[in-house]
């Protein structure tokens, strides 16, 4: 059974360590994000996942993000670990980008903002459970994001492309 979740996470303004900031060329995964689960996700160089790691727990996050040359910021949800699910090696850093493109985007920069947790990974019984998790966690990260304090880190000069 589906449990109901809070629609919105987190402090009304962001909390130390958040924001955080990461960025690093698209770099290919397992190639499971769209195939299995209809959700791809870039992910992000294994030094940066570990860079994270430093000051954030595993878990699922949300925050903006932005691709290569293209100014748009648009709302994403990041897990970051070990994928319980598929029983992964290593720890890795996948977002999903809130936005529908007609292209891959492997090798481009991907730059995130952090700006909060939602939840810890779970191992699932299902996929369907899983992939209705992650439907909440994208309906979660948008009602969040909306926030005057969280909404003010969609023009910030690390995630426009405006800081070199
Ligand atoms: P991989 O295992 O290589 O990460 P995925 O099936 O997860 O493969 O697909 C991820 C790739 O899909 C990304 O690297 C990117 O090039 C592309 N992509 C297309 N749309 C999106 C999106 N909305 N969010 C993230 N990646 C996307
Ligand atoms: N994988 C898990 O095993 N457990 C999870 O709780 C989990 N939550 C996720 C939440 C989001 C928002 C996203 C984008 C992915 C999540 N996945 C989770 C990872 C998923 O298994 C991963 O995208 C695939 O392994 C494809 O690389
Ligand atoms: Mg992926």
């Amino acid at each position: 059974m589906s449990q109901r979740r809070p629609s919105i996470i987190g402090p009304s303004s962001p909390e130390s360590p958040y924001p955080v900031n990461l960025k690093g060329p698209v770099s290919k995964g397992f190639g499971r994000g769209s195939k299995d689960l209809g959700i791809p996700t870039a992910n992000l160089p294994e030094e940066v996942a570990e860079a994270f790691g430093q000051v954030a727990d595993t878990g699922i996050y949300y925050g903006w993000a932005s691709v290569g040359h293209c100014k748009d910021v648009l709302p994403m949800v990041m897990s970051f670990g070990w994928n319980p699910y598929y029983k992964n090696e290593m720890r890795s850093a996948e977002v999903h980008i809130i936005h529908q493109y007609e292209h891959d985007f492997y090798g481009e920069e991907l730059r995130v903002i952090v700006t909060g947790y939602i939840r810890a990974e779970k191992n699932y019984e299902s996929l369907d459970a899983l992939i209705e998790d992650i439907n909440t966690d994208i309906a979660v990260a948008q009602k969040s994001l909306a926030r005057p304090a969280y909404e003010a880190l969609r023009t910030d000069p690390f995630i426009t492309g405006a800081a070199a």
